[in-house]
């Protein structure tokens, strides 16, 4: 019976190395692991062993189990970077570049540099255009009814303390916008969930729009909270979607701005525009994972929050919940680049301080 384990572990562990798809490795895991997968039904052979037998195989069996469940789950992992690679790696294709036209302009040498958030911007839009999806404006004055109303958040509702908002009078007449704003009190849009609505009633699913730009808060401002931040957010609806979607779009994304080694986890976490809503976290990239000051010792940072959009979000926008699902996912860059780049405070990057931003 070891040499039986012994064998099923060689040439299974030779499968898993050479599987060059999730799909291959799903099948592999179902042939061992499935209901009526080898390692499954092995241990019904116990009861026909002798004792002084079954002190030698049952380790083996143990062992073996455990070295197959590890080597697809390593196998995973690797086939997942090497698409999240893959796919960082391809051009985006938008423009060709007469390269030797361009060398014989003659110019003059570049002062300073784009904002360090200016670049972290482009890093951004650069990773999703490459899942296909589009930017998309949304007003950074808008209503009540589309910061708030429209999202599932009434008035006076309590989860309106989640966001500090700064309210403008206007005499009672609309400001002049190239948006039409509905009727509603005005604002400075608190976050880029603003555009969800718009997005819904603008467009026929499936559809995958991402949205950046400012947004406003009335802050007690310190190291982690500015007036003025900028945040980035995706919408995307489509048909079957689920939290695996999410999930994936999470680690993609971390992976490209940390690194390929960052892992993402989610966990719940209450946005009224999302059921379930998560907050989304990176492995620390400080510790990877061992607890550190930075993480608290917990070893994950919070990097963002998301969820599937709401099935009454979904119906405001005309979309039909029982059809369609979405994934509403957002950050604020900011606070992610003070991860990335160490800074401790997030009102440097509006400072002005130019000691400070010419080292990035
Ligand atoms: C929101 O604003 C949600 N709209 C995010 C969302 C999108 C949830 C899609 C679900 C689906 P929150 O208030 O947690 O959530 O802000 C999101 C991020 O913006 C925070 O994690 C933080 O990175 C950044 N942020 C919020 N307030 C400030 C602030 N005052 N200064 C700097 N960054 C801020």
């Amino acid at each position: 019976m070891d040499d039986h384990l012994d064998n099923l572990k060689k040439s299974y562990q030779l499968d898993i190395e050479s599987a060059k798809t999730l799909g291959e490795l799903d099948k592999l895991f179902l042939e061992l692991f499935g209901k009526n997968g080898k390692i499954t039904l092995f241990p019904k052979n116990f009861s026909k062993l002798e004792k002084s037998e079954l002190k030698v195989v049952g380790p083996l069996f143990n062992q073996t189990k455990k070295s197959l469940e590890s080597a697809i789950e390593e196998r995973r992992e690797e086939i997942k970077l090497s698409g999240f690679k893959k796919i960082l790696e391809e051009p985006l294709g938008l423009r060709t570049v007469n390269s030797a036209a361009l060398k014989k302009i003659k110019t003059k040498k570049r002062q300073g540099h784009m904002h360090l958030v200016t670049q972290f911007e482009e890093e951004i839009i650069r990773a999703f255009a490459k899942l296909g999806f589009s930017q998309f404006e949304s007003p950074q004055i808008d209503s009540d009814d589309y910061n708030f109303e429209k999202l599932n958040i009434p008035e006076n509702h309590p989860a309106r303390d989640l966001w500090d908002t700064l309210y403008i009078e206007s005499g009672g007449k609309s400001l002049e916008s190239s948006e039409k704003i509905t009727p509603g009190k005005l604002l400075l849009r608190t976050h880029t969930s603003n555009s969800q609505m718009r997005i819904m009633e603008k467009m026929k699913p499936p559809f995958r729009q991402m949205i950046l730009g400012r947004c406003y808060r009335y802050e007690n401002v310190d190291a982690r909270h500015e007036h003025t931040f900028e945040q980035f957010e995706i919408v995307y609806v489509d048909k079957g979607l689920s939290m695996a979607n999410l999930l994936y779009l999470s680690e993609y994304f971390f992976q490209a701005i940390f690194g390929y080694d960052v892992k993402a986890r989610l966990k719940p976490k209450y946005y009224p525009f999302v059921e379930p809503g998560a907050g989304v976290d990176g492995l620390c990239i400080f510790c990877k994972g061992k607890g550190c000051k930075v993480c608290g010792g917990v070893g994950w940072l919070e990097l963002a929050g998301a969820g599937m959009i709401h099935p009454t979000v979904l119906r405001n926008g005309g979309i039909d919940p029982d059809v369609y699902s979405g994934i509403a996912w957002g950050f604020g860059l900011g606070r992610m680049l003070m991860v990335r780049e160490g800074i401790e405070d997030v009102r440097l990057f509006n400072s002005g301080d130019l000691k400070f931003l010419n080292k990035y």
